[in-house]
């Protein structure tokens, strides 16, 4: 069984903590942006542990929406090498908890879709996206 490995970020790692510890009842949303949030449970393409994402919950019908923001930082996210090497994650949503697999969004007109419904969730992804000149990456999380 592998080991959880938390993220060295503390407020992402205490968020991870709070929002699993309590169950999914507590530490669901952003800071105080009272946006929801999902955890990503996925595995390190390197070193195979388990790690934990905190993300926007951006749903689309069953499906959910990853954003490999970071906050428009200049370089992607580790989990985006984590979810393109592994596809089988698990994602909290509040104190439901189900397996699902991702997929990288390539095709230019689901992008367009599933950016859109990012954005309405979430308005900040757009400027994050002007911030920097790497194309973000979207995922689609479909239950297993
Ligand atoms: N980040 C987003 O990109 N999008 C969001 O919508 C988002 C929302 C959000 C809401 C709440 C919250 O608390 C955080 C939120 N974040 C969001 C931040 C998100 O949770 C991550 O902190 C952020 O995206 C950065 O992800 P990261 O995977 O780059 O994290 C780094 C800091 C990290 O944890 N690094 C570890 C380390 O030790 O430095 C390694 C992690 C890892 O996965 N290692 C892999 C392994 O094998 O274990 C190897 C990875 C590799 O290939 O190098």
């Amino acid at each position: 069984m592998a080991n959880y490995l938390p993220t060295p970020v503390k407020w992402v790692r205490d968020q991870v903590e709070l929002y699993e510890g309590s169950g999914g009842t507590k530490g669901l949303t952003l800071l105080d942006t009272g946006l929801p949030c999902i955890i990503v449970t996925h595995t390190g393409n390197k070193t195979g542990a388990i790690r934990k994402t905190p993300l926007m919950r951006v749903k689309d019908g069953d499906n959910y929406v990853l954003i490999g923001s970071k906050g428009g930082a200049p370089k992607n996210p580790v989990w985006v090498h984590n979810l393109r090497a592994n596809a089988n994650v698990e994602i909290r949503d509040a104190t439901e908890v189900s397996k699902m697999r991702v997929r990288e969004v390539e095709d230019t007109a689901e992008r367009e879709r599933v950016w859109g419904l990012a954005v309405k969730a979430f308005p900040p992804y757009e400027e994050y996206q002007s911030k920097t000149s790497r194309t973000i990456p979207v995922f689609v999380a479909e239950p297993d």
